[in-house]
């Protein structure tokens, strides 16, 4: 099916109230909802994105980033990227905001430059740009979106020329020149849908071959245990930490392997990844007394060595759900819901035995609200807009200000810090917005997020094309 005929503006058919129920504390509810409710709950989704993007239009146009507290404008590097609009915009498109959508696109066309004497990290660059600017480009067929996309990729590809073919952390735009040699299979993996994708669009294969290189050069390295490390360098092929799990530093690497096979029917990935979940489910799954968790092991003896887990390990149970494990997507999901409750809000490490707050950060972390998003799509179950309901009461409760949404300093005392990161718009609020919004807002079942929520085309990728 048309990507662009599947998005549908929704204003009609809103109620104009808001309809919140108060938090629950443990389990959540499971009464249906009416699609008024869920309506005026979409609804409300949009206006605090609408008034996100009014801050940051107000305080920090043109920039990277709004600081929240203080209203300042932040930069990554030494130029802006346009960071927030790009992330935005196919949040936006999907919100049907056509005025702000046409607002962020001529900024983008007019001054989006990666023509850039400074160094970037190719991970984060390639998740949020590279991926928003194809989505975009997807969703609206501007073709300056696309030429932006190739202009990029093509200066980025000097991180894989490594001895081992695993990129560097960070490349100069204008130069070429790289850095940057401790990685870790997130940063190494998971560049692999948004360059399958551009070498599919744009027919040039060598996009494609990059990124798969260093993901098999990756996956040569699984210990005999199946698991893989949280630390490699990328010119020794050696690993610099052991530690396996499924948190940050290894997290999307798990999930493009999958998502590699559904997107391109790679059949390298489809192999990959079934022989990784066997090894993720049998050393770092941990069904306690109370549900099913995700811990840590030695990569090499598969020894459980911390229990910890947190709001970016709250993505997995989107990727079960993904895999057709429909049991443990549920069931780990309701354990990351007991860690949102905990504090009211979620940390970003929680050790699940003792129960106890490891770093109580809070930066407006999307996984949990993605994983909601996917279980309610294949379950149905109103639990999950109950969740969702208490996700977007929490945000607006502890972190709205008059200028946007802040990040937290500690979920414990609900202290705010003064930044509002691109993948609030990218992702947090776009999968909260979809939780609530008809399934017809956007075809899950034609499309592939990639780990920045940005939704890439499954009708389009061809294996023949990107092999
Ligand atoms: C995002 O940039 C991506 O989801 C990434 O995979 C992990 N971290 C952030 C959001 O928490």
């Amino acid at each position: 099916m048309n990507l662009h005929r599947s998005f549908c503006y929704l204003a009609l058919g809103f109620v104009a109230s808001c309809v919140l129920s108060s938090t629950p504390v443990h389990a959540a509810s499971t009464a249906p909802m009416t699609d008024a409710q869920k309506a005026a709950l979409a609804r409300q989704v949009r206006e605090e994105l609408l008034h996100a993007w009014n801050g940051y239009k107000q305080y920090a146009w043109g920039h990277d980033a709004l600081k929240p507290l203080s209203k300042q404008p932040h930069d990554w590097y030494e130029h802006s990227l346009l960071m927030t609009p790009v992330d935005a915009l196919d949040t936006m498109l999907v919100m049907g905001l056509t005025e702000q959508a046409d607002e962020a696109r001529k900024l983008i066309d007019e001054k989006l430059d990666f023509d850039q004497d400074m160094y970037v990290k190719d991970f984060e660059i390639t998740i949020r740009m590279l991926g928003g600017l194809l989505s975009s480009y997807q969703m609206t067929g501007d073709k300056r979106l696309l030429a932006l996309a190739d202009d990029l990729g093509r200066r980025m590809l000097p991180i894989f020329d490594s001895p081992t073919g695993m990129p560097y952390e960070y490349v100069n735009l204008h130069t070429g020149a790289v850095k940057g040699v401790e990685s870790n299979p997130a940063e190494i993996g998971s560049l692999l849908l948004e360059y399958g994708m551009l070498a599919r669009i744009t027919g040039k294969p060598i996009y494609y071959e990059k990124a798969k290189r260093a993901m098999i050069e990756l996956d040569k390295r699984r210990s005999k245990l199946g698991l893989v490390g949280v630390g490699i360098n990328v010119e020794t092929g050696k690993w610099t930490n052991g530690t396996a799990g499924i948190m940050g530093g290894i997290d999307s690497y798990y999930e493009y392997l999958l998502k590699c096979a559904i997107l391109f029917g790679d059949k390298d990935c489809e192999r990959i990844w079934k022989e990784n979940i066997a090894a993720i489910n049998k050393y770092l799954a941990d069904q306690r007394p109370d549900g099913l968790w995700y811990g840590q092991a030695n990569m090499e003896t598969g020894q459980r060595t911390t229990t910890y887990y947190g709001a970016l390990d709250a993505f997995f149970p989107a990727v079960l759900a993904l895999d057709g494990d429909r049991d443990r997507a549920v069931r780990l999901e309701d354990s990351s819901y007991r860690m949102w409750n905990f504090a009211g809000i979620e940390p970003d490490r929680f050790d699940y035995v003792k129960m106890q707050v490891v770093n109580g950060e809070y930066p407006l972390r999307p996984e949990i609200v993605e994983s909601a998003y996917y279980l309610y799509h294949y379950t149905h179950d109103p639990k999950y807009l109950a969740m969702g309901q208490t996700f977007l009461e929490s945000l607006v409760k502890y972190c709205r200000t008059d200028t946007g949404f802040a990040a937290l300093s500690d979920v414990r005392t609900k202290k705010k810090d003064d930044s509002m990161e691109s993948f609030f718009f990218a992702e947090t609020l776009k999968y909260l917005y979809l939780l609530f919004a008809p399934p017809s807002t956007l075809d899950f079942d034609a499309i592939v997020f990639n780990t920045e929520a940005h939704p890439m085309k499954r009708s389009l990728a061809t294996p023949a094309a990107v092999r």
